[in-house]
C-alpha cells in the first residue's frame, strides 16, 4: 500500500489552542504525524513514495478562492497587526447578521472564515495545510493509476473544513479535494465513509446537495459532543443529493460491537450507491485512551475495524482524520492498517 506524507505538513506547529474556557496546550501537533508515519513505514507492505505538487487548482475545485487566499496570507496580516503567537476568532456572523460582504479588519476575517476558537492559525498553516491536501491527491491520484488501496496521512486534518470556513483543527477539507478529484478524473460516483470519533460537518456541507458523492458517517451524537450542530441521523441530503447522506450517531462510551453495528449498515449503503471509489476519512480518536474523546474502543479492536472496511471491496483511499492520544496513535493506526491489508 501506497503511503503518502510529506514534512512540509509539520510546519503548522501551534502551541496553544482555546480549550475549556482556557488557553491550553494544543493536541493537534505535528508529533501525530510523526508517530503514525513511524509506526506505517515498519509494516512490511507499506510503501512510502515521493508526491508530485498536483497544484492549487484542485484545492480550488472545493475551496473558494477568496478563502484559500485569506489562509494563505494571514501570517503577513497577524503580523501587520502586531500580532504575536497563534491566531484566533472570537466573533462569527450569528443569526440575523450579513455574509454578503468580506470585512476589512482581521478579526472580521477571521470570524468570517471559521465556525470555531479552537482552531489555532499560524503564519505556517497554508503551507502545511496545503501540503496535507496535496497528500490526498496524490493518493487519489494512486488510485487512478490503478492502486486498489492507497493511504494519505493527512495532518492537519480536513473532515470539519468546509468551503470556506476553518474549525476543529481543519482548514483544507482533504478527503473532499480527493473525491473531487477523481470525480474530475472521470469517476461517475465516489462515496466517503467517516469513521472519526466526531462527525465530518464540512465534508457533509461540501457534498449535501450533490448525488455523484455518497457521504456517510459514525460520530458521537451530537447532542452531546463537538461539533454540535450537525450530524444528526435526519440529516439526508438536500436536492439532488437526498438520499446520499447517512449519519449514524452514537451515544458517549460506544464500544466496539455498536461501533462495528453502524459501519455496517453504512456499507450496506455504500454497496447500494455503488461508488468507483471509497475514501474513508479515518480518525483513531474513538480509541478508549483518546484525550478529547468518549469512545471506548480498544488496541485489540482496531483490526477489526480494518478488516471491516476492507470488506467494502472498493479501491479504497484511507484518509488521516483525528487521533489525539500521540503515544498511541501510531500502533492503532498501524494495527488498524495491517487488519485492513490482512484481510
Ligand atoms: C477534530 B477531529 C475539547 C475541544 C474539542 C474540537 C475537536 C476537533 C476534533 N475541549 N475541540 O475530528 O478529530
Ligand atoms: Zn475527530
Amino acid at each position: 500500500m501506497k503511503l503518502f506524507f510529506s514534512p512540509d505538513q509539520l510546519a503548522h506547529n501551534p502551541q496553544k489552542e482555546i480549550s475549556d474556557g482556557a488557553l491550553v496546550d494544543a493536541v493537534e501537533v505535528p508529533m501525530r504525524a510523526e508517530m503514525v508515519f513511524d509506526a506505517l513505514t515498519k509494516l512490511p507492505q507499506i510503501d512510502h513514495v515521493p508526491m508530485r505538487d498536483l497544484g492549487r487548482a484542485p484545492i480550488e475545485r472545493v475551496h473558494d478562492h477568496d478563502y484559500v487566499s485569506f489562509l494563505e496570507q494571514l501570517g503577513e496580516l497577524w503580523a501587520d497587526a502586531g500580532r504575536e503567537g497563534e491566531a484566533f476568532p472570537f466573533v462569527w456572523p450569528g443569526r440575523d447578521f450579513r455574509t454578503d460582504k468580506v470585512p476589512h479588519h482581521l478579526d472580521g476575517k477571521l470570524g468570517f472564515y471559521s465556525f470555531d476558537a479552537g482552531t489555532p492559525l499560524t503564519g505556517k498553516t497554508y503551507g502545511a495545510a496545503y501540503a496535507s491536501a496535496q497528500s490526498a491527491l496524490n493518493g487519489a491520484q494512486a488510485l487512478v493509476q490503478g492502486e486498489q488501496a492507497a493511504f494519505a496521512l493527512c495532518r492537519p486534518p480536513g473532515h470539519h473544513a468546509g468551503k470556506n470556513y476553518y474549525g476543529g483543527y481543519c482548514f483544507f477539507n482533504n478527503a473532499a479535494v480527493a473525491a473531487q478529484y477523481l470525480r474530475d478524473q472521470g469517476a461517475a460516483r465516489v462515496s466517503i465513509f467517516d469513521v472519526d470519533y466526531h462527525h465530518g460537518n464540512g465534508t457533509q456541507a461540501i457534498f449535501y446537495d450533490r448525488a455523484d458523492v455518497q457521504f456517510l458517517s459514525v460520530h458521537a451524537d451530537p447532542l452531546e459532543e463537538y461539533p454540535y450542530f450537525l450530524g444528526h441521523a435526519d440529516e439526508c441530503g438536500v436536492g439532488e443529493g437526498e438520499g446520499h447522506t447517512h449519519n449514524y450517531p452514537l451515544p458517549l462510551g460506544t464500544e466496539a460491537k455498536a461501533f462495528k453495528a453502524a459501519i455496517e449498515k453504512g456499507l450496506a449503503e455504500i454497496d447500494r450507491f455503488d461508488p468507483d471509489y471509497l475514501i474513508i476519512s479515518l480518525g483513531v480518536d474513538f480509541f478508549e485512551g483518546d484525550p478529547i474523546s468518549q469512545f471506548k474502543l480498544t488496541h485489540a479492536d482496531m483490526p477489526g475495524i480494518g478488516a471491516l472496511l476492507k470488506g467494502a471491496g472498493r479501491p479504497t483511499l484511507l484518509v488521516m482524520e483525528g487521533g489525539y492520544a500521540v503515544d498511541d496513535l501510531g500502533r492503532n493506526v498501524a494495527a488498524l492498517i495491517d487488519g485492513f491489508l490482512r484481510s
